[in-house]
């Protein structure tokens, strides 16, 4: 009987605890929208002037050019890939996908 309550026991705990999946993300999506346009350039600019605050819990996302950060030049390699056919941001681009030390809590767009 003690071995079926200590069974029972160990089943209710590993039930409870739960591991939650890291949240998958494209990198320029700064609005978390699903699409890579202009507006997430404009995104990123009112985020950096602090004019608005993020749209989503996904920093890295706006971090286009894959620096660790997320500055002026993340405008400027966003818009000359969205513009002037300028290089692809790196991965996770242009499919959903996690990246090691993410600062990304939530989904975005259609991941
Ligand atoms: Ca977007
Ligand atoms: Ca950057």
């Amino acid at each position: 009987m003690r071995q079926y309550l200590i069974t029972f026991c160990a089943m209710i705990f590993c039930c409870s605890v739960s591991f939650a999946a890291p949240a998958e993300w494209v990198r320029g999506d700064a609005n978390c929208d699903g699409d890579i346009t202009g507006t997430d350039v404009t995104v990123i600019w009112q985020w950096i002037t602090a004019a608005t605050p993020q749209p989503c819990d996904c920093e890295d996302a706006m971090d286009a050019n894959g620096s660790s950060g997320v500055t002026v030049a993340d405008i400027t390699y966003l818009a000359t890939y969205i513009f002037q056919q300028g290089p692809e941001p790196p991965p996770p681009f242009p499919d959903c996908g996690t990246e090691t030390g993410q600062d990304c809590n939530e989904n975005t767009g259609d991941c």
